[in-house]
């Protein structure tokens, strides 16, 4: 057993205690989105479901998925359960196409999601001791406030630092004796290079004990790295945008896997290609059903991230089920420095600026420890070439566009016209040239 303090006592229910609770609340939230949001209602009575035909947690395999496209059909509160009267908060992540992806956030909601974060917070060894120093962005993304709000409600000291500007997040660290940091794992790996040029030596000039690290994925070999050159100690928690934020799971000190909070999430792992809902143990896509929500409850959402559910009771006493790492996605959606882009977002920019055809490819390497892109784009009139300042300018605008529609810094390379390959099956648009550890 280790030691490990335990927010709430429904981490530890027993699994008949969790599915009583389960049943209960998703037959609420079936009624809810049924008489709430009629694009739901339509889907369910499609399927042939009435809100009363849920009788076991069995029945939830019938209940149809539901997708991002849904939310960009709903575009922006279609989904939403409550007036919007009743909402307190708005988040949004990318969509697939040019409009984001937009959440919305009851009163009711804001308390779930602190109580979810103080879960994993505590879980992760914070307590109303420490002073945690939050180096996510604030803004439309949820992991800055989300973090925020549930390491107040445990009484830690928040530094709403955001991300960037680097050596200050370093200089602040060392002032206000920061004991904890959160960020994305990419992002926290960077800050202690940069600690290293500023001759600072973390575990001699500074006081951090945690790390909370989450947004994007990372191998063993990154926490590895980041607590050996932090001098603390990591765990990595999930989420998304459109179930809650983060919240959805954290990881505890024995670092089997990360507790979903089952008395409000339902996972399920499919196989993506047909939809089979599989066993414990077996790998294949998260589908989350949310059963506590107000605003934006969500039936059996596709997360298209790949990993396993592990059931058996965890060292630290907690009975939640475990989630382990993400492997993958079952789509192409790149996370840029926590910043989720689809390359069709990209040929979306690309595609509305005059000069340029429509040939591309991205190419993701690594810099440092941070993911960076690099844009190959075909130029539709060749004598461009000749002249650098037309180039430059062009080359600025692509730049210009890419950061201020979709937040990302990318390399713009203008290239000549029927330079690139052609492909006849499936365009290859993305070469990934990070190295897997
Ligand atoms: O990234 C929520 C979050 C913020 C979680 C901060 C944890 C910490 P979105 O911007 O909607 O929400 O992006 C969700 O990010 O589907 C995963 O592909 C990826 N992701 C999030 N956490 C992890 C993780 C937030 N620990 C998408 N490992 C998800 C791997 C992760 N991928």
């Amino acid at each position: 057993m280790i030691d490990n303090k335990i927010w709430s006592r429904e981490e530890t229910l027993v699994r008949e205690e969790f599915e009583t609770i389960q049943l209960e609340r998703l037959k609420k939230t079936i009624e809810r989105v049924f008489q709430n949001v009629p694009y739901y209602k339509e889907k369910l009575k499609e399927a042939g479901i009435e809100p009363g035909d849920i009788k076991s947690l069995g029945d939830l395999s019938a209940i149809p998925f539901t997708v991002k496209d849904d939310f960009r059909k709903n575009y922006p509160f279609g989904l939403f359960s409550s007036p919007k009267r009743d909402i307190v908060r708005f988040h949004a992540s990318s969509g697939t196409t040019g409009k984001p992806t937009v959440v919305g956030y009851t009163r009711k909601d804001m308390a779930t999601w602190s109580e979810l974060i103080a879960r994993i917070v505590t879980m992760a060894g914070v307590t109303d001791e420490d002073t945690a120093q939050i180096s996510f962005g604030y803004g439309l993304f949820t992991g800055a406030f989300g973090l925020h709000q549930g390491l107040e409600r445990i009484g830690a000291a928040v530094i709403p630092i955001s991300s960037g500007n680097t050596e200050k997040q370093i200089m602040i660290m060392q002032d206000f004796g920061t004991t904890a940091l959160i960020s994305t794992p990419s992002y926290a790996l960077h800050m202690a290079e940069v600690a290293a040029e500023m001759g600072i030596d973390p575990k001699r000039d500074l006081s951090l004990k945690w790390g909370l690290f989450g947004g994007e994925g990372s191998t063993e070999s990154m926490r590895n790295e980041i607590n050996e050159r932090w001098g603390l100690f990591a765990t990595e928690n999930y989420g998304m945008s459109e179930l809650i934020g983060p919240g959805v799971s954290g990881e505890c000190p024995a670092l089997k896997g990360m507790h979903i909070s089952e008395d409000h999430f339902l996972p399920e792992i499919i196989d993506p290609k047909t939809g089979k809902v599989l066993g414990e143990g077996e790998v294949g896509e998260l589908v989350i059903t949310t059963i506590t929500k107000e605003a934006l409850p969500i039936l059996r959402y596709r997360t298209k991230d790949i990993t396993s559910l592990h059931y058996e009771k965890c060292e630290c006493g907690r009975t939640t089920v475990r989630m382990s790492k993400i492997q993958g996605r079952s789509d192409d959606m790149l996370i840029l420095g926590g910043v989720n882009v689809f390359p069709s977002q990209i040929e979306d920019v690309l595609l509305q600026i005059d000069g340029i055809g429509p040939h591309y490819q991205i190419k993701v390497f690594k810099k440092g420890y941070l993911d960076k892109i690099e844009v190959d784009v075909e130029l539709v009139d060749a004598n461009l070439l000749d002249s650098f300042a037309l180039l430059e300018s062009l080359n600025q605008k692509i730049k210009h566009q890419l950061r201020t529609v979709l937040g990302i810094e990318a390399k713009v390379n203008l290239v000549e016209p029927r330079s690139l390959a052609r492909f006849e099956g499936k365009a290859k648009r993305v070469i990934d040239m990070r190295e897997v550890k």
